[in-house]
C-alpha cells in the first residue's frame, strides 16, 4: 500500500465509505469490500449512498443492510468508490480529506489522496491491489470485490478483460468467493418491471449513420406504466451495441425532470464525448444527465458531436 493512503487512513479512527449516485454494483461491491476489511481491522466505519435507491439484487452482499443514504460521523475520513467525480458523491465534503478509488479515465482528482488506475477493470480491482497487503481479505471483502469486477466486466466480455483479471478472479476465489452463488444473485433474479421496460425499450430501436448508430428512448410513460425506476433500465443500452452493425448505442432515459443518457461503443472513445455534456465515463461505456431539454433536442445534441468528433470512422 503505497504511504501516503496508509498514513491518511491511520489519522482517523473513524471512516466514511461513500458509493455514487444511481449505484451499480462497482461502488456498491467496492465499498462494502472497504467497509468490512476496515471494520475488521478495528476502525469505526460507516457505508452511505446519496440518492435515489439501492440496486436490491446486490441483497446478498455482506453488509449491504448497512448502507445508509446520511453520513452521521463528523470529522471521518471519506473513502469515495468508483465516483468520477466529486459531484456523484451527492454530499456535502467541504472541509473533508477524501481518499479516492476509482478506475474512471475521465476521474476529476477530488481527493486528498487519488488512487486512480484507468487500466483496471473495476474500482474493487484498485481497492484490492491497494489494500491486500496491509489488511486481512476476508470471504466477506473477497465477495463484494468479486461481484463488482464480474459486473464491471459484463461476466468477463469487455475488451479491457486480460490475464491480470483472472489472475484477480482465482485469488477471489481462494478467499473462499462462492463463484456460482453471486452469478445466481446476479443473473437471475431481476424484477419484472425491468423486463417489462426492457422490452418497451427495444421496440423504439431506431438507426442512423449507415446503421452505425442505435438510438433507443425509455419514455417516461413506459417507465409509470411498468413501474421501473432508473436502476431497472441499467444494461438496456448493451442490447443496442449488440447489434452487428453498430459503432456506437445510445439510450435516452426520460427522468422526472431531465434526460439520463447511456452509451456504448465497439472502438470509439466515449468518455470525451460524455464530458462534453458534463458526464463521464470510460472509452466503451460513458453517460451523462441533461436538464431543460427534450430526448429528440438531446439526440440531436449527440448526433453532432459524434460527427465533429468523427467517433463512427474509428475502426
Ligand atoms: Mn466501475
Amino acid at each position: 500500500m503505497i504511504e501516503k493512503v496508509k498514513a491518511l487512513i491511520n489519522k482517523y479512527n473513524k471512516i466514511t465509505v461513500l458509493t455514487h449516485l444511481n449505484p451499480d454494483a462497482d461502488t456498491i461491491g467496492t465499498a462494502l469490500g472497504v467497509y468490512a476489511l476496515l471494520k475488521n481491522s478495528g476502525k469505526q466505519v460507516e457505508v452511505a449512498n446519496q440518492g435515489r435507491k439501492l440496486p436490491i439484487y446486490l441483497d446478498f452482499l455482506p453488509h449491504f443492510g448497512k448502507i445508509k443514504s446520511q453520513i452521521d460521523f463528523e470529522d471521518s475520513l471519506i473513502i469515495a468508490c468508483d465516483a468520477g467525480s466529486i459531484d456523484l458523491l451527492g454530499f456535502d465534503l467541504s472541509n473533508r480529506e477524501i481518499l479516492n478509488i476509482d478506475h474512471h479515465k475521465s476521474n476529476t482528482n477530488y481527493g486528498t489522496v487519488n488512487v486512480v488506475e484507468p487500466t483496471f477493470v473495476s474500482a474493487s480491482q484498485v481497492a484490492y491491489a491497494l489494500l491486500k497487503e496491509e489488511y486481512v481479505i476476508t470471504k466477506e471483502v473477497a465477495t463484494s470485490f468479486y461481484t463488482a469486477l464480474l459486473y464491471d466486466t459484463q461476466y468477463f466480455t469487455t475488451n479491457n478483460v486480460s490475464k491480470e483479471t483472472f489472475k484477480v478472479a482465482s485469488e477471489m476465489m481462494e478467499y473462499g468467493v462462492n463463484i456460482v452463488e453471486v452469478v445466481y444473485n446476479m443473473k437471475q433474479r431481476r424484477s419484472l418491471a425491468s423486463l417489462r421496460i426492457l422490452s418497451s425499450t427495444l421496440d423504439t430501436l431506431d438507426l442512423h449513420e449507415d446503421a452505425a448508430l442505435v438510438s433507443m428512448v425509455c419514455s417516461r410513460k413506459k417507465m409509470q406504466e411498468t413501474g421501473a425506476d432508473i436502476l431497472d433500465t441499467v444494461g438496456i443500452v448493451d442490447y443496442g451495441i449488440s447489434l452487428v452493425t453498430a459503432k456506437i448505442a445510445v439510450v435516452l432515459i426520460e427522468l422526472e425532470d431531465s434526460i439520463r443518457v447511456s452509451m456504448r461503443s465497439k472502438q470509439a472513445d466515449l468518455s470525451n464525448l460524455a464530458m462534453i455534456f458534463g458526464g463521464g465515463g470510460h472509452k466503451s461505456a460513458a453517460g451523462f444527465e441533461i436538464k431543460n431539454k427534450g430526448q429528440e433536442e438531446v439526440f440531436d445534441m449527440i448526433k453532432k458531436e459524434i460527427k465533429k468528433l468523427g467517433l463512427l470512422n474509428e475502426e
